[in-house]
C-alpha cells in the first residue's frame, strides 16, 4: 500500500450557496501553506497559538496582497485530527467564488487537490479508523432515515470492528493450535483433540453465520428496500402511492390504463428507507406503449423486495385479479384490498387466493388502514430476516455487501476446515483453510488489503471527505 506524504486540499462543503464553506487541508505542510496566505486579525497566530484555536482574519493573495475573503481558520495539530496528520480548516463565506479562489491559492502553495474520500482514506491508512469504519462515513452521509444513520454510526463507532476482531482472535487461536501440531510432532506438543477443534470451529461458524444473516435486514437500512405496487388497471395503485407519499405524485384518473411508465419515489416507513414504484396496470395491453408498461410492471415485481398487490373492493374479484396473484406467487407480497369506503357486497374477501399472503383492507381515498399497511410492510421486510442470536439483541447489523461477501467466504473456509478434521485429512490443509478464513475476516476491517480494494471503496466518496 502507498502511504502518502504530500499535502492535500479540497472544498469539503457542497457546491452552491451556503452560510459557510470550508476548504480543508491535510498533510505535513498544511500549516505552512495556510500561514502564507492568511493574515490574522491579531498578531499571535498559527500553530504557535496552540492547536485547535479558531483564528479570525483574512485570506490574502500573496502575489497581489489583495484580500480574498474574511475567514475563521482552525489549525489542528497531528496526531489528534481526522486524518492523524496536521489539518487546517478554512471557514469562509459559502459561495462559489470565495471557495474557488481560496482553493486555488492553497493549490498554488503546493497542495494537491484531494481525490474522492482521500481524507478518510488517510484516516484509515494512518490507523485512526479501520476500513469498515471508513466505509461507515459515506453511509452516514448518504443515510436517508434516522434509523439508517443510527446503524451507520454504530459501524463508525466500531461495533462491527469489535465483533470482527473477536472472530479473528478466535480463528487465530485455532490456527496457532493446528500449526503448532504441524511444526512439532506428537511427542513434543499435546495433540489437539480433533473433536474439541471441530467444536471450536463450529462455534466460530455460528457467530459468523449470525452476522452474515443480519445482512438481510441490514442492507435495507443502507440501500433501502424496493417496493412495487401492482394490480389490474384502475384498482387505485397510483392513489395508494400518493396516499403513502402524502402528495399527488402520480396521475390518478377514473380511466383504466393511465399509468404507463414506472414512477419511483423514496419514502421513510417506520425508519426504513423504501423506494416505491407505481406501475402500469397488468392486463391485455391495448397498444404498444401499454404493452411496454405491462412488461415493466412484471420486471418491477422481479426486482422488488416486497410487492403490494392491489384489488378493488368496489368491483368483483375476477380473472384479471387472479392473474395478478399468479404473478406474485413466489414474491414477498401483501394483498391490499382498496376502496373499502365503497365496498361492493359482491366482492368476496374470502376467496381462497387471499390466504396466499398477508392481507389488509384500506381506502387510499380516506386513508383508512394505511397505518396497518405500513406495519405489515415493515414486518414483511424485516420479520423473517431478523437474526436470532446474541447479535440480534445487541442490534448489530451488517449493511455492506462487501462485508457480507467476505463473511460468507470466511464461513465457507471454516466449514471446509471442519470437514478436513472430520475426514481425518492432513492438518496442513486445515491450517491453510483457517488462514483463508482469517484473511477474509481481515479484509473486512482492512487488516489485509490492497490499493485496488481501497481505490474501489473510496471512489464512491465525495471530494473533500
Ligand atoms: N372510492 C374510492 N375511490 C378510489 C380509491 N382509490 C382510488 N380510487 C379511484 O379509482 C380510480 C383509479 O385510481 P388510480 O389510482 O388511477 O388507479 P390505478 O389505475 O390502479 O393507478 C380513480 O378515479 C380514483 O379516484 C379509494 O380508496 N376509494
Ligand atoms: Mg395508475
Amino acid at each position: 500500500m502507498n502511504f502518502p506524504d504530500d499535502t492535500i486540499a479540497a472544498v469539503s462543503t457542497p457546491q452552491g450557496e451556503g452560510g459557510i464553506g470550508i476548504v480543508r487541508l491535510s498533510g505535513k505542510d498544511s500549516f505552512r501553506m495556510v500561514l502564507h496566505i492568511f493574515n490574522a486579525s491579531r498578531s499571535r497566530t498559527g500553530p504557535d497559538a496552540g492547536s485547535r484555536k479558531i483564528i479570525h482574519g483574512f485570506i490574502t493573495d500573496p502575489s497581489t496582497s489583495e484580500k480574498v475573503d474574511e475567514v475563521l481558520v482552525t489549525f489542528m495539530q497531528a496526531p489528534r485530527t481526522y486524518t492523524r496528520e496536521d489539518v487546517v480548516e478554512i471557514n469562509c463565506h459559502g459561495g462559489m467564488m470565495p471557495l474557488r479562489r481560496i482553493l486555488f491559492l492553497v493549490l498554488a502553495q503546493g497542495a494537491r487537490l484531494a481525490e474522492p474520500g482521500e481524507f478518510t482514506r488517510r484516516a484509515f491508512l494512518n490507523g485512526r479508523i479501520d476500513l469498515s469504519q471508513a466505509e461507515a462515513v459515506i453511509d452516514i452521509i448518504r443515510a436517508k432515515t434516522e434509523q439508517s444513520e443510527k446503524v451507520a454510526l454504530q459501524q463508525l463507532e466500531g461495533r462491527l470492528s469489535a465483533e470482527i476482531t473477536g472472530l479473528r482472535n478466535s480463528v487465530t487461536e485455532l490456527c496457532v493450535l493446528v500449526e503448532a501440531y504441524i511444526d512439532f510432532p506428537e511427542d513434543e506438543v499435546e495433540v489437539p483433540e480433533r473433536d474439541d477443534m471441530t467444536a471450536s470451529i463450529k462455534a466460530v461458524e455460528d457467530r459468523i453465520h449470525v452476522l452474515s444473516k443480519s445482512f438481510d435486514e441490514g442492507r435495507l437500512y443502507r440501500d433501502g428496500a424496493a417496493m412495487a405496487i401492482v394490480g389490474k388497471p384502475n384498482v387505485g395503485k397510483s392513489s395508494l402511492m400518493n396516499a403513502l407519499l402524502k402528495k399527488e405524485r402520480a396521475i390518478v384518473t377514473e380511466l383504466p390504463g393511465t399509468t404507463r411508465d414506472i414512477i419511483e419515489e423514496g419514502l421513510n416507513i417506520r425508519g426504513l428507507p423504501v423506494r416505491i414504484m407505481d406501475t402500469a396496470g397488468i392486463r391485455e395491453a391495448h397498444d404498444l406503449a401499454e404493452a411496454e408498461g405491462v412488461k415493466r410492471s412484471l420486471g418491477a415485481i422481479e426486482g422488488a423486495d416486497i410487492v403490494l398487490a392491489v384489488f378493488d373492493a368496489g368491483r368483483t374479484f375476477d380473472h384479471a385479479d387472479r392473474h395478478v396473484i399468479e404473478k406474485v406467487r413466489n414474491k414477498r407480497t401483501i394483498l391490499v384490498i382498496n376502496k373499502c369506503d365503497i365496498i361492493n357486497p359482491e366482492f368476496d374477501c374470502s376467496e381462497s387466493e387471499f390466504d396466499s399472503h398477508p392481507c389488509v383492507k384500506i381506502s387510499a381515498k380516506t386513508g383508512d388502514g394505511l397505518d396497518d399497511l405500513k406495519e405489515k410492510i415493515v414486518a414483511g421486510l424485516i420479520s423473517d430476516s431478523a437474526p436470532a442470536g446474541q447479535e440480534a439483541a445487541a442490534g448489530l447489523l451488517v449493511t455492506n455487501i462487501r462485508h457480507k461477501g467476505l463473511l460468507d467466504s470466511a464461513l465457507a473456509s471454516m466449514l471446509q476446515a471442519r470437514e478436513t478434521l472430520v475426514k481425518n485429512e492432513p492438518l496442513e490443509v486445515t491450517a491453510l483453510l483457517l488462514r483463508e478464513s482469517l484473511n477474509s475476516l481481515g479484509e473486512i476491517v482492512g487488516a489485509v488489503t490492497t490499493d485496488d480494494i481501497l481505490d474501489r471503496i473510496f471512489a464512491g466518496f465525495c471530494i473533500g471527505k
